[in-house]
């Protein structure tokens, strides 16, 4: 593996096999570094029940140290009673028996640092499980914990289970009323997510105190940092307005009165002080499905001490209708994708930090979202999304089964489903009078179990994920997509990921150039510069299914110039074939 060039990009040297977690780490390690999302019960099985666990992790590193990855971040592995696949913790402080042990936990962080990867677990605050004791508790008018999540009456006027009679008229983001009626008392609860995923009330400081000690603890056990779940959704404006109907509509969104909320930024850094986030040695990125660029870049500027990084959804927004929900699905032009990207770079070029992400547990599969997964294209066209993307400025993270350039599943009926996001929506938008023939074209883009079929392993049966029935069915196109394949091959997108990330390492123009997108209106070529005082780096790009050729007055002057990596090796010219890309190294 390559040796990451920590001093390189922060003015500092430190020993690579210092331990992790201890020492003194130079400021930022994690700009020169590439992350690799598991999502474990999709990843690797090692005891037969057909879910994959944490002993299949540890085994399958060797996977990730020959990518050359620096950190793992792991999906939730917590007790959960799976209503949303572990994002509805009933434990935050153990390990769910479907993945394994504690002990387990403490056997993959020793095995990824003896590879030289860091872990970074997933953490779900801005919701429990309803199993949780905390929300068990709650349903208790007189519990002291009755505070600790959004509990209200029935609106004034209104018979509690009465249409109508829920405290305001939020959607939940996995369709119908976002309160849910408790009989026994007759209030209602929050969830923004599924009925078994109530919200905490962060406004609680002794919520905020529970859930500080909870992270403290895991620090203390070695882990290195966390990824944290719409985190943007913390602090809502304490009057819960209604939001905006669309027409036609039963429901209003929450959107306004939730996300990006008057207390974030305080949380955060009440969060980050408590829990001593600033050590240096941990990786924060927080996912916020809501945040713009300004927000962006005050959470993200170190002399806030908030977060390192943050999931922005602009980029994975783009195909929706503006305002619609993610199933209103509209074309894409490359020219939107490109300029999106670019303004992040641009407003977070002098101040703050980007993450690059084309994929992970919640996104359909990039090379069939925007690439071209046919027989011809999806090897190029899966190394040039990755080539784009990791060239440009920010930390990359490469979503399992992306390094083979895995595609969409080839789901046939409602049936075949398990991911409770789109069974409720397939079973609202029925009720609601929408096409079945519509709801199942939506799915089969933007369903999220495109996304969670098993890791393809290698050609064998159940892709060698499983040796028993695997929950979701493996992609039959693992006989020909797949690791064991693709490490054997040296012009597949598994080597051709290897190289990107070793680039990364190695140059620090990949870290810190300046980013500049030339031909922004182009619709198939997308060309981006990175420059510092040591040269210049020129990525392009065709990304499209047709043969190009660019105009040389168009580009910046190329001659002498080196290829470091190039999709069809040994080409020149500016005739470029379908989803051929090139990066080249200048001066
Ligand atoms: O997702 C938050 C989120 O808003 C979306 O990505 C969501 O998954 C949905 O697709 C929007 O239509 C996070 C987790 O990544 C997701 O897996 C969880 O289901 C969700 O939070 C609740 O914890």
């Amino acid at each position: 593996m390559i040796a990451p060039i920590w001093g390189r990009v922060a003015g500092v040297t430190t020993s690579s096999d210092a331990p992790f977690g201890t020492g003194s780490r130079p400021a930022q390690w994690w700009r020169t570094a590439v992350v690799y999302q598991v999502y474990p019960r999709s990843f690797a099985d090692s005891d037969g029940d057909g879910v994959g666990d944490l002993p299949g992790i540890t085994a399958h590193l060797d996977h990730l140290e020959r990518l050359g990855v620096d950190v793992l971040w792991l999906s939730p592995v917590y007790r959960s009673p799976m209503d949303d696949n572990g994002y509805d913790i009933s434990d935050y402080q153990d390990i769910d028996p479907l993945f394994g042990t504690l002990a387990d936990l403490d056997a993959l962080i020793t095995g990824c640092h003896a590879h030289g990867i860091r872990l970074v677990m997933d953490l779900v605050v801005n919701h429990t499980s309803d199993e949780h004791p905390w929300f068990v508790e709650s349903r208790d008018p007189t519990s002291p914990k009755r505070d600790w999540y959004w509990w209200r009456p029935p609106r004034p006027g209104h018979e509690p289970g009465t249409e109508g009679a829920e405290p305001t008229n939020w959607e939940s983001i996995f369709s119908g009323s976002a309160w849910q009626l408790d009989e026994a008392s007759g209030e209602y609860y929050l969830h923004l997510f599924s009925t078994k995923q109530p919200d905490l009330n962060w406004e609680n400081p002794q919520v905020r105190q529970a859930v500080y000690a909870m992270m403290r603890w895991w620090v203390d056990r070695g882990v290195d940092g966390f990824r944290m779940d719409v985190i943007d959704l913390i602090s809502r404006d304490p009057a819960l307005p209604d939001g905006p109907v669309p027409p036609g509509g039963r429901f209003g969104s929450p959107h306004e009165a939730v996300a990006n909320g008057p207390r974030l930024e305080e949380f955060l850094t009440e969060m980050n002080r408590e829990v001593g986030l600033g050590a240096g040695h941990l990786l924060t990125v927080g996912e916020m499905p809501g945040v713009t660029i300004e927000l962006a870049r005050r959470v993200t500027d170190p002399r806030r001490h908030e977060l390192d990084m943050v999931f922005s959804f602009a980029h994975v927004d783009l195909d929706v209708r503006p305002g619609g929900p993610k199933w209103d699905i509209v074309p894409l032009p490359l020219p939107r994708l490109k300029r999106t990207l670019a303004d992040w770079q641009e407003g977070l070029a002098d101040v703050g930090w980007n993450s690059l992400y084309w994929n992970n547990h919640d996104q359909p599969r990039a090379v069939t979202r925007f690439g071209d997964d046919s027989p011809e294209h999806r090897v190029a066209s899966a190394k040039t999304l990755g080539t784009v993307l990791h060239l440009h400025r920010g930390t990359p993270y490469v979503y399992q089964g992306e390094e083979l350039g895995m595609t969409n599943a080839p789901f046939g009926s409602i049936a075949e489903y398990r991911d409770i996001e789109s069974i409720r929506y397939h079973e609202q938008a029925l009720l609601s009078g929408a096409l079945p023939d519509a709801v199942m074209a939506a799915l089969a883009l933007k369903g999220r179990d495109n996304a969670r079929t098993p890791m393809q392993w290698d050609a064998g049966p159940h892709a060698g994920f499983t040796t028993g029935t695997p929950w979701l069915p493996v992609n039959p196109n693992h006989v020909e997509v797949n690791a064991e394949a693709a490490r054997a091959d040296p012009s597949s997108v598994f080597n051709h990921y290897r190289a990107l990330i070793a680039l990364r390492h190695d140059h620090p123009l990949v870290v810190d150039g300046r980013f500049e997108l030339l031909l922004p209106d182009h619709p198939q070529l997308w060309v981006v510069v990175r420059e510092g005082a040591i040269g210049r780096l020129v990525v392009l790009a065709n990304c499209s299914s047709q043969p190009v050729t660019a105009a040389a007055g168009d580009l910046p002057d190329l001659a002498g110039a080196t290829v470091l990596l190039a999709t069809h090796p040994g080409r020149e010219g500016l005739e470029l074939l379908p989803w051929e890309s090139r990066v080249y190294e200048v001066g």
